[in-house]
């Protein structure tokens, strides 16, 4: 396998930490790049990880010592055309991957600025990369994660980016029809288009990994030691749904199924992710291309995955709920979904299924984080789809920062002692007020 220099952009984030150790590892130089504005927008909405995270600088330096390998960090706002295209032409990557982008669904929704906000930062920050390719390094390779959710839930199978259509009497290989749930995914649709468009034009090389929703926080490589702890979020704005059923389930908590729970997503475990985007490097597109794999490798029903984890709390005698919130997003809760995954499989992929281990591997890191678990974020969705930021929201998001305070109890059940311990007291402003 040939040495690339990539660069990874969104370098601080949940994939992004944990793809940039995958390839350093494997050989490759790594430049990575974030701007911390997740850490930013976590303060707005007074969320944070379940496990601490280092700085960047602290990161990158602890995986120097530990594999005597260089990840070259760079702060920098991908909003920033002139940082980019300095940083374009410094490097003259290889592969860039591009994770930097706002990547919550219910964060876009909150109101009319955020959802300008998400638009204009994902959007501006890809044409920003399309432009200084196209000056700078043509026959570079952008890898650029997308999403399941721009697809929708169409009642026919969903294939990998395209479809041929016959249309009175002709035929055509198009791009396969679009109907996102939300503006964050409406965003990375039109990311998707823009790149699409820019391959045609100026002949640049593309892979567009649709992805599903991703779970567990374990790779080889971040689990080499506490200080590589990739963010693993929880709350009900940046929490995924997989992510949230563990931790509810660890804690006692009610499993929060929004309606029907009939809802069909693709799910994949961090583990695959690496891979997928490692397999998506080593096999690049051709020079004009654009390309779409659906990253994901399979899909269960909301109502499916809570019953999954209850299960699995089950085997150790614990007892779960299931409760079904009305739904804060306009989605369809019953319907078909017959995604195709099989590209990454076809090159390679060996997929690590959803099983109990999992669920409890996740419980158990739970349990060493509970003094950090804000239950009220576990309890209650706080944006809606049809009235933007709740109540709830605004109170999370007025009082985020302010004076500390003393938390509400958190109870872990514990599978490996079957009785709650209680959590240490955590600081938070919110809990307090929210008692
Ligand atoms: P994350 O929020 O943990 O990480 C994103 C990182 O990008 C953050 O560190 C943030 O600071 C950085 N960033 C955002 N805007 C930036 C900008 N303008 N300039 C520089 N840095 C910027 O998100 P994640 O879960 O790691 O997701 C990464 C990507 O994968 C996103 O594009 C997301 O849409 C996609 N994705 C994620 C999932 C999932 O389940 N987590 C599923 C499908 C697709
Ligand atoms: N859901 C619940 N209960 C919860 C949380 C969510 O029932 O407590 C439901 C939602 O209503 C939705 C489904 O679970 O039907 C998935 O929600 P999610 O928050 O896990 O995922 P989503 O908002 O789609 O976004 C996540 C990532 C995003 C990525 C996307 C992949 O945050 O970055 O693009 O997954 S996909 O869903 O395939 O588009």
């Amino acid at each position: 396998m040939a040495k690339k220099t990539v660069v990874v952009l969104g370098v601080d984030g949940y994939l992004g930490w944990a793809t940039a150790l995958h390839l350093s590892l494997a050989g490759h130089d790594v430049v990575g790049i974030d701007s911390l504005v997740r850490r930013s927008w976590d303060r707005e909405c007074g969320t944070q990880s379940l496990i601490p995270i280092k700085s960047m600088p602290q990161r990158v330096s602890l995986w120097n010592r530990l594999t005597g390998r260089s990840i070259r960090w760079r702060l920098m706002d991908l909003r920033d055309a002139h940082a980019v295209t300095e940083l374009v032409r410094d490097i003259r990557p290889d592969a860039l991957i591009h994770f930097a982008e706002q990547r919550s669904a219910p964060f876009s929704m909150i109101d009319l600025e955020h959802a300008a906000l998400t638009q204009t930062n994902n959007l501006v920050g890809t044409l920003n990369l399309l432009f200084a390719l196209r000056d700078h390094a043509p026959r570079a390779h952008l890898i650029k994660l997308g999403t399941m959710g721009e697809y929708g839930t169409p009642n026919i199978d969903i294939e990998e980016g395209f479809l041929t259509i016959t249309h009175n009497g002709r035929e055509d290989r198009l791009p396969f029809p679009m109907q996102p749930g939300s503006f964050y995914h409406l965003s990375k649709l039109h990311d998707s288009h823009n790149i699409q468009f820019a391959c045609r034009i100026w002949g640049l090389r593309a892979t567009d990994l649709h992805q599903g929703v991703v779970y567990g926080n374990h790779t080889d490589e971040v689990a080499m030691h506490p200080g590589l702890a990739t963010r693993f979020d929880y709350d009900a704005i940046w929490g995924t749904v997989l992510n949230r059923f563990c931790i509810q389930g660890a804690l006692g908590l009610p499993l929060t199924v929004y309606g029907k729970g009939g809802q069909t997503r693709g799910f994949l475990d961090i583990r695959d992710t690496v891979a997928c985007v490692r397999l998506a490097l080593e096999h690049p597109a051709a020079e004009g291309e654009y390309r779409v794999f659906n990253q994901f490798t399979e899909q269960f029903s909301v109502k499916a995955l809570a019953e999954k984890v209850r299960d699995a709390r089950a085997a150790h005698g614990l007892k779960t709920n299931i409760v079904h919130l009305p739904n804060p997003r306009v989605e369809r809760e019953k319907h078909y979904y017959n995604a195709k995954h099989q590209k990454l499989l076809d090159l390679g992929l060996q997929p690590h299924y959803l099983g109990d281990t999992l669920i409890e591997s996740v419980i158990e890191t739970v349990e060493r984080h509970s003094a950090r678990v804000d239950p009220v974020e576990l309890e209650q969705p706080n944006v809606d789809w049809r009235r933007g930021g709740t109540a709830g929201w605004a109170k999370a998001s007025e009082k985020a920062g302010r004076a500390e305070a003393e938390p509400r109890p958190v109870l872990v059940l514990s599978s490996s002692r079957r009785r709650r311990r209680p959590a240490p007291a955590r600081t938070s402003a919110r809990l307090a007020q929210r008692r």
